[in-house]
């Protein structure tokens, strides 16, 4: 088969698979992303998340031999979640969207592995990155022509908006390449504007240990004081970047290879307060197969307290209580303790 044969059998394989977007970038040392990567690390912006700098040479060349030593082309997928919904989370706490259905890495893994076996099937080896690999995602999205990078760092799809997940694979074929995509936010700061605690230094310049998403999802033991009260409803990552951008209005049919990333069973019936009260075993059992098992038992929990203290109401002050004195955990004792506080604070000031 050729380059073109091969390159027009993969994308339209990817078409039929049910990916809403495909790409192609050649592979190769990321410039200059990679020194804008270093100068992230270097001010200590990925906070806790130190598996970022330790892989960071891998992330800036695909050909690293930790990824795949010989690659030459990397295929660039995007699928669509949920975008707008009635539910916003357990009451009166809200959830990233893109949590809403099954978790993503193992959905897409999946999905990404009939291109896979038609890559071998000619010859050539693949590697698949779902957000589980040192792979810049969002880098190679904008070399193969997918979307562009906003300017709250997301990858915006024209025509889609930039609620996608993204889905890489590294290959040793030699694809034909896409052409990168240029177009910009222009002059549109909404994001920026919108963020609730300024993560943004300024366009493309994200400070992950203020980012919501980070300190509920990534950040283990306590939530900085400081940071508390900032971080309003939200208990696992946060959409207001994303919701605020005019590219994300137009609306999005969900097609049939999206199901897995409508809303699950598992949030029926959950509220804050029921997510503060789980045991470690409820929470595995609960949380299996979705993506807050990022946060682990003990991260949900503290997050629904602080949230419970933000947003709750006088039922709450119970089972505030209850964790302030008798949750396994310390961190969400204290969390619990903020919280109580916090609420009834609230309560008397709006008597
Ligand atoms: C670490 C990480 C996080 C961290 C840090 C986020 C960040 N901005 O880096 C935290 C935990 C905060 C996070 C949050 C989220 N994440 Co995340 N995350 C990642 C991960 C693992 C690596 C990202 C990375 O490399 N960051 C390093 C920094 C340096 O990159 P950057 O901020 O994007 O900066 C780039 C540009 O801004 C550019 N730049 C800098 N200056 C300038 C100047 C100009 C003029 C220009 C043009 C560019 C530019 O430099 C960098 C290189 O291009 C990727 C998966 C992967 N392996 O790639 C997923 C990924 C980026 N995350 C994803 C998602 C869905 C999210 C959330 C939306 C989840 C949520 N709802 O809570 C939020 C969005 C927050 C945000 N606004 O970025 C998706 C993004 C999909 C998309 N459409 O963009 C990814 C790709 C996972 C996936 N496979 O789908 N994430």
């Amino acid at each position: 088969m050729t380059r073109a044969e091969l390159t027009r059998r993969v994308k339209e394989e990817a078409e039929a698979i049910g990916f809403a977007r495909v790409g192609i970038a050649a592979a190769g040392r990321l410039e200059p992303e990679g020194a804008q990567l270093d100068a992230w690390l270097a001010d200590g912006r990925h906070g806790q998340m130190t598996w970022m700098a330790e892989t960071a040479s891998v992330r800036k060349d695909p050909r690293h031999p930790d990824m795949l030593a010989g690659a030459k082309s990397i295929v660039v997928l995007a699928a669509p979640y949920l975008r707008s919904s009635n539910y916003e989370g357990p009451s009166p706490g809200r959830i990233a969207k893109y949590a809403f259905g099954r978790d993503y890495h193992g959905v897409l893994t999946k999905k990404a592995g009939r291109l896979q076996r038609l890559l071998r099937d000619s010859g050539h080896v693949s590697r698949v990155a779902v957000d589980s690999k040192p792979v810049f995602e969002r880098a190679w999205a904008e070399r193969a022509g997918v979307g562009f990078i906003g300017k709250n760092c997301c990858l915006i799809v024209p025509g889609i908006g930039s609620h996608v997940f993204l889905v890489c694979i590294v290959t040793t074929a030699p694809l034909v390449a896409d052409q990168p995509m240029r177009r910009k936010c222009g002059t549109c700061t909404l994001c920026l504007e919108a963020c609730p605690t300024q993560a943004f230094e300024g366009p493309h310049a994200l400070d992950a240990r203020k980012c919501i998403s980070y300190l509920t999802i990534e950040h283990r033991g306590p939530i900085p004081e400081e940071q508390r009260a900032a971080l309003g409803p939200w208990v696992f990552g946060c959409d207001v970047c994303q919701d605020v951008c005019p590219y994300n209005q137009t609306s999005v049919t969900i097609g049939a290879p999206l199901e897995a990333f409508a809303l699950g069973d598992r949030w029926r019936g959950i509220d804050a307060a029921r997510l503060l009260e789980m045991d470690e075993a409820s929470f595995q059992t609960w949380a299996r197969g979705s993506a807050v098992k990022r946060a682990r038992h003990e991260g949900l929990a503290r997050n629904a307290a602080l949230v419970l203290g933000n947003r709750g109401g006088e039922i709450h002050l119970r089972v505030l209580d209850d964790a302030k004195k008798g949750h396994a955990s310390a961190v969400v004792r204290d969390a619990a303790a903020w919280a109580s506080t916090r609420l009834k604070r609230r309560l008397a000031a709006s008597e």
